[in-house]
């Protein structure tokens, strides 16, 4: 490892004990920044890049509510507001068991570069809480989300910093914390983003993170004269990023041949078109079940406890969870034949996965480039709600289009290497950077 990246890890590690994937997601970024830097000493003297692993604020606090037994649950509430350089604090919230703060810092950490790429004005943040909504009922989320929003309501706003979803918060969680919001302050404001669209949410914005990860994943192609077409596809989860990555994989002419939650896998060689794709959205946004049920339904194979790596594709979207490719998954991918890898997901490859991509030349779309179109649309539904008009289905996906190859034509700039290899994860570091540094610059010590 280059030595100056090993100093600066040691101080990141020694400052932010115990957090490994916050370490893991700066570790990547630093690999990318620390030669460019070098060559451009006034982001050193400024310190820009230790200013950024600090979070401009992190809060926490407790999220005590009443299940319907009557009993006393408390959970931990955060938000990080990690930079406000370009914009206000921008990013989801995500409900899960496993959420702590290294984790979220992590999340909010990538925020920062991949709104920056976006090319739209926001800064990064990300929040949550240890709060599983699996197999909770409505009225039980809903006392969570009101509880939940008492203390955050006094932190974010239009105007300071922006909410939206992510793993375990979709519409049902953004109308009860959007209520709340607007119960405690009367005020309707476009303090979240992801709302329903009779109350001033953004068309497609349901549809942007997997949409964009397919129009990613075909910038990515067309660069060596090729297509989604025909292309056989796997993709993990089988929540909002899956289900929308599938619905524009099929529109392209492509074929998604496997799904999974966190119980399993199933793999359907017909392909999951589009009367199959309306079922997975019943069975996990109205019905909340196992996708071991489309095995059961269409008598295809389920595969327990397994991600579905080990299938033979030409196209690899992992839309479920950090590290969900490790560096033996990702061998068997390229050994079978799978040359492009885009991610709907947050940090899905591990860094040994990442090094396998890069060492046989494939396509490597890394998330905060690839899913980018999802905080976009967030984007461009807080520019609706400050204008108070609605745009039509067609406009924002033309503008989430652009969007996706504006952030293509990033990544080539600051990516392309010597010998014509495009480098996403260096094009994307640096591409994110550089924005956000510059208003650094400009702005001061603060
Ligand atoms: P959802 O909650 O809608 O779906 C998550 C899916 O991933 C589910 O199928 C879930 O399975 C599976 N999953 C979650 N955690 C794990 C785990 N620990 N192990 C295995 N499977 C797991 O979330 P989203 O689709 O919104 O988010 C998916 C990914 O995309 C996340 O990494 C998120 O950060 C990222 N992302 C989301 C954006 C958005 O706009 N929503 C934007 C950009 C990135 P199960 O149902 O069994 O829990
Ligand atoms: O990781 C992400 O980019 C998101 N969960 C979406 C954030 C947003 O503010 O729309």
């Amino acid at each position: 490892m280059d030595p100056r990246v090993e100093q600066f890890m040691a101080q990141v590690k020694a400052k932010n004990p115990g957090e490994a994937e916050f370490h893991q997601a700066v570790m990547e970024v630093a690999e990318s920044l620390i030669p460019f830097i070098e060559e451009n000493p006034r982001y050193k003297h400024a310190k820009i890049l230790e200013r950024m692993t600090e979070p401009e604020r992190v809060i926490l606090f407790r999220v005590p509510w009443i299940d319907d037994k009557g009993e006393v649950q408390i959970n931990k509430g955060y938000r990080i507001e990690m930079s406000s350089a370009i914009g206000p604090y921008k990013g989801g919230l995500r409900f899960h068991p496993t959420v702590n703060l290294g984790i979220l810092k992590f999340l909010a950490f990538e925020q920062v570069y991949k709104n920056s790429l976006t090319t739209l004005s926001m800064g990064g943040g990300k929040g949550g809480s240890d709060f599983d909504p699996k197999g909770k009922s409505d009225n039980e989320v809903m006392k969570f989300c009101q509880s939940f929003m008492t203390e955050l309501s006094r932190h974010v706003g239009a105007n300071t910093d922006i909410p939206a979803g992510d793993i375990g918060v979709g519409g049902r969680e953004i109308g009860f914390l959007f209520g709340q919001y607007k119960r405690l302050r009367n005020e309707f404001t476009g303090v979240l983003t992801g709302k329903g669209v009779d109350w001033g949410g953004s068309l497609i914005r349901p549809e942007a993170t997997g949409y964009g990860t397919v129009y990613f994943a075909e910038e990515m192609l067309k660069t060596r004269g090729d297509s989604m077409k025909g292309k056989v596809v796997t993709i993990s989860g089988s929540g909002n990023v899956a289900q929308f990555a599938t619905e524009k994989a099929n529109d392209l002419g492509a074929k998604v041949v496997a799904l999974s939650d966190s119980s399993g896998f199933i793999y359907d060689p017909n392909g999951i078109d589009a009367e199959k794709l309306a079922y997975v959205m019943e069975l996990k946004n109205v019905r909340r079940g196992r996708i071991e049920e489309y095995a059961e339904k269409y008598g295809v194979e389920y595969y327990a406890g397994e991600k579905p790596w080990g299938i033979k594709c030409d196209v690899a979207l992992p839309c479920a969870t950090e590290n969900e490719v490790n560096e033996e998954k990702a061998e068997t991918l390229v050994k079978n034949g799978c040359f492009v890898v885009a991610e709907g997901a947050n940090m899905p490859s591990t860094p040994g996965a990442i090094e396998v991509y890069l060492k046989n030349k494939i396509l490597y779309g890394l998330g905060k480039a690839a899913n980018a179109g999802g905080v976009a649309v967030s984007g461009l539904e807080m520019s609706q709600n400050s204008l108070r008009l609605r745009w039509t289905r067609e406009e924002v996906d033309e503008r989430l289009h652009n969007i996706m190859i504006e952030i293509h034509k990033t990544c080539l700039k600051y990516g392309t290497e010597d010998d014509g290899f495009i480098n996403y994860v260096k094009g994307a570091n640096i591409g994110g950077f550089v924005k956000v540094a510059d208003s650094m610059l400009a702005q001061g010590i603060v």
